[in-house]
């Protein structure tokens, strides 16, 4: 991460980084994810890990982009992302939720841009960031280091103009210390969307960097109806903080690298050590053993 974009980081709470992904990686994305929606039609997928799929589910089994295997996995400990995560969070830091977002045209769905985020402190009962006290939300830059509670990557699949619709933030708010003024939180159309909010032209292969701290959603689509904006979110914390309830089980998904495990480790100010290690592997041997015992158990059933 170079100075310029440190200074721009710093002052605006967020950077677009210019083809991170290339040709083939996008296509390898993009294959896996329509395979995907062929049976999963929603414009939310993957989640913010606060939702089973059903309650039968075990622990740890929200959904995830993970399960898409292939480049979905590498996204987890991009080479040319980690320089920028480690200089916004530290060495020790974790993935800790990520989703895909498609915006299009859809008549029956509300498309309404909610900023949330954005002033020390955000978050709290009124705000989309998170019920607790906010206290999760923060930013700041002292003694020469970067101090984020959530830093998102938003990798973009397709060219997004502007006007189109997309991510859009107000720049600085992450150093706000004053909360967004609730009336300029909603707009419903981008006709209404304030003139001080920022909406980011991107290409395919693009990632937006940007902190929770900055006020930031989603502005209404007016990108046509023959045209989509497809992005992955991967949302990453410092090893002690967690947003997401729902913590990763890296035997999910097979084919990880011994780093990419440690990035879905759950949360402790232990980071990634031979101790934190052991208790993880025990709670994930317990798991697969719950697994086990719960198929005999069916099959037991079946037969009787
Ligand atoms: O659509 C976007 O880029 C904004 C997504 C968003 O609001 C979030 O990641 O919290």
């Amino acid at each position: 991460m170079n100075d310029e974009e440190q200074y721009l980081f710093d002052l605006r709470g967020f950077i677009v980084v210019r083809n991170v992904l290339q040709r083939d990686q996008i296509d390898d994305l993009s294959q896996r994810l329509e395979s995907h929606r062929v049976k999963n039609p929603n414009p939310i997928l993957g989640s913010d890990r606060t939702i089973f799929r059903n309650e039968h589910d075990p622990a740890w089994s929200a959904a995830s982009l993970l399960e898409l295997g292939g480049g979905y996995l590498d996204l987890i400990d991009l080479p040319a992302l980690k320089p920028y995560l480690t200089m916004l969070l530290g060495k020790h830091y974790r993935l800790d939720h990520d989703y895909a977002k498609i915006d299009s045209k859809m008549p029956d769905r509300e498309k309404t841009l909610y900023l949330h985020g954005g002033g020390q402190g955000a978050g709290g009962p009124a705000d989309l960031v998170g019920p607790s006290d906010g206290g999760q939300c923060f930013y700041r830059y002292s003694n020469g280091r970067f101090f984020n509670g959530l830093v998102a990557v938003a990798f973009e699949l397709d060219d997004i103009s502007a006007e189109d619709g997309g991510f859009a933030c107000v720049p600085g708010s992450h150093k706000s210390n004053i909360g967004l003024p609730s009336a300029w939180r909603h707009s419903k159309t981008q006709a209404e969307v304030p003139d001080f909010v920022e909406q980011v032209a991107v290409a395919a292969g693009d990632a937006i960097i940007f902190t929770e701290a900055c006020a930031h959603g989603t502005v209404p689509w007016e990108g046509g109806s023959d045209r989509e904006r497809r992005t992955l979110f991967y949302k990453y914390c410092p090893h002690a903080v967690a947003w997401s309830p729902c913590y990763y089980n890296a035997n999910n998904y097979p084919g990880l690298s011994t780093e990419q495990r440690q990035m879905l480790m759950p949360p402790s100010a232990y980071g990634p050590h031979a101790i934190t290690e052991h208790i993880w592997q025990k709670a994930q041997d317990e798991q697969l053993e719950l697994q086990q015992l719960r198929a005999e158990l069916a099959e037991l059933r079946g037969s009787d």
